[in-house]
C-alpha cells in the first residue's frame, strides 16, 4: 500500500514539473541491521508527527577532517533514512550554499536531500530565507539600492521556494530576527538593516506566493521559555496575522545545555502561539554537556540529558499543532557544538558510532507511549 501512494506520488509530482532532478523511484526504506521497524524513531511516533533531524553537510562540517557526510557516510545514509520521517538541510539551503555568487544558484546540495526524502518518505523543513548569518559576500558587501535589494530577495525567494514547490513541508521564512531582549536584528541583519521591517511580511507573501502549501514560519533559539524574545514573537505575530500575512508557525530551535535548568515552561509558551491558530515545533534539538576530562559523559550527565529530550518532545507533544520534532543531527560524530563550545559536546542521541545514547531510548519511549 504504501510503495503505491509513494509511486503515485512520484508521478503526481513529475506531471507537476518538478525538476527532473528530484523525480525519484520509490525505494523500500533501508533500516538500520538489528532494528526492527518498530524500534526506530519513526517506527514509534504516533501518526501524524514527524520526527526529523538536520541533515549533516556544508557550514562548520567543511573544516572538519572528514568528507561531506551526508554524501559520503553510507551507514549515516542508513540510520538517516531507517530512523526519520522528515528531513531538514543544516546550511545546504542558505544562502552561501544555494546563491553564492549574484544571480548564480547552486541546487545540487540541496536537490539531494529532496531527492533522498521522496525515496525514504520523508517530508522536508527548508531552512532557510531571511537571516543575518551564512550570506555570500556578494550580498553582505554589496553596495546596492534599496529596491535592488528587495528584488534580490523576492528573486531568492520565488525560485528557491519555487524551485521545491510541493516538497518542503514547512520553511523557516525569517530566523532570528530578535535580539535577547526583543528588539529586531536592525543592526546586522543586512534586509532589516537597508529595508525596515516591513520587509518580513513581504517574505511571508513571497514565499506563499511560490509555494501556498508549504507552511511558513518563524524560527529562533532561546525562545523556549516565556521571555522578551518569546513575547517579541508573540506581538509581532499576532500583529502580521491581523494584516493576513500568511505567516503559519513559531518555532522554538531549543538548543539546550545541561549546564542551565530546563525550561519548564516551554509548554505554556508554544501553546501562546497555538492559541493564536499556529502550528508549533521543536526544529533543532540538541543537548550539550560540559565533557568531563576522559571525554567521555558520566551515566549522571547522560540521564540528565535524556530528561531534557523527553521533556522538550512531551511539550510538543502535549501542544495541539506541534507535529514536527527535529534534532540537530543524531550522531555525536557531525554535531556542531564541540565545534562552536570548547570543552562541550556528545550533544546528540547517538555516540560516533551510532550506539543509541540513554536519551535515544527516551525518545522511543516517549513516542511509543502516545501512539
Ligand atoms: O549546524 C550549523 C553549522 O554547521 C554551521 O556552521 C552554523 C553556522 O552558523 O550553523 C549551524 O546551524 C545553526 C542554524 O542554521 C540556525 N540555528 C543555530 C544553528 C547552530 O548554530
Amino acid at each position: 500500500m504504501k510503495s503505491i501512494r509513494l509511486a503515485t506520488a512520484v508521478v503526481v509530482a513529475a506531471a507537476l514539473s518538478v525538476p527532473s532532478t528530484l523525480v525519484a523511484t520509490a525505494a523500500p526504506v533501508d533500516r538500520t541491521p538489528g532494528h526492527s521497524a518498530k524500534d526506530t524513531l519513526r517506527g514509534a511516533a504516533p501518526k501524524g508527527f514527524h520526527i526529523g533531524t538536520a541533515v549533516a553537510g556544508g557550514g562548520h562540517h567543511e573544516s572538519q577532517p572528514y568528507p561531506d557526510p551526508f554524501t559520503s557516510d553510507q551507514p549515516y545514509r542508513r540510520v538517516l533514512a531507517a530512523e526519520f520521517d522528515s528531513v531538514s538541510a543544516e546550511n545546504q539551503m542558505k544562502w552561501e550554499y544555494i546563491h553564492p555568487e549574484r544571480g548564480t544558484y547552486n541546487f545540487g546540495m540541496a536537490d539531494k536531500i529532496v531527492r533522498f526524502a521522496k525515496q525514504h518518505g520523508q517530508v522536508v523543513r527548508g531552512h532557510t530565507l531571511l537571516w543575518h548569518s551564512q550570506n555570500p559576500a556578494w550580498l553582505e558587501q554589496g553596495n546596492f539600492t534599496a529596491a535592488g535589494l528587495r528584488s534580490i530577495l523576492r528573486d531568492h525567494i520565488k525560485r528557491v521556494v519555487g524551485r521545491y514547490k510541493g516538497s518542503i513541508q514547512q520553511w523557516d521564512v525569517a530566523n532570528e530576527i530578535f535580539t535577547d531582549t526583543g528588539a529586531l536584528r536592525t543592526t546586522e541583519n543586512i534586509w532589516l538593516r537597508e529595508l525596515g521591517p516591513g520587509i518580513i511580511a513581504d517574505a511571508f507573501r513571497w514565499a506563499h506566493e511560490a509555494d501556498p502549501k508549504a507552511k511558513l514560519f518563524f524560527n529562533d533559539y532561546g525562545v523556549e521559555s516565556v521571555n522578551a524574545k518569546s513575547d517579541a514573537y508573540l506581538a509581532l505575530i499576532t500583529q502580521l496575522r491581523a494584516q493576513h500575512v500568511p505567516v503559519d508557525g513559531f518555532s522554538a530551535q531549543s538548543h539546550l545545555s545541561i549546564r542551565y535548568g530546563f525550561p519548564g515552561d516551554l509548554e505554556t509558551n508554544l501553546k501562546r502561539f497555538s492559541a493564536l491558530g499556529l502550528k508549533t515545533a521543536i526544529t533543532e534539538l540538541d543537548v550539550r554537556m560540559d565533557l568531563p576530562e576522559s571525554g567521555v559523559p558520566t551515566e549522571a550527565q547522560l540521564a540528565q540529558q535524556a530528561d531534557y529530550y523527553t521533556r522538550t518532545l512531551t511539550a510538543c507533544l502535549n501542544v495541539r499543532g506541534c507535529d514536527s520534532f527535529t534534532i540537530w543531527g543524531f550522531t555525536d560524530k557531525y554535531s556542531w557544538v564541540p565545534v562552536f563550545f570548547q570543552g562541550e559536546g556528545a550533544a546528540t542521541v547517538m555516540g560516533d558510532d551510532f550506539s543509541r545514547k540513554p536519551a535515544y531510548t527516551a525518545l522511543r519511549n516517549t513516542l511509543a507511549a502516545r501512539r
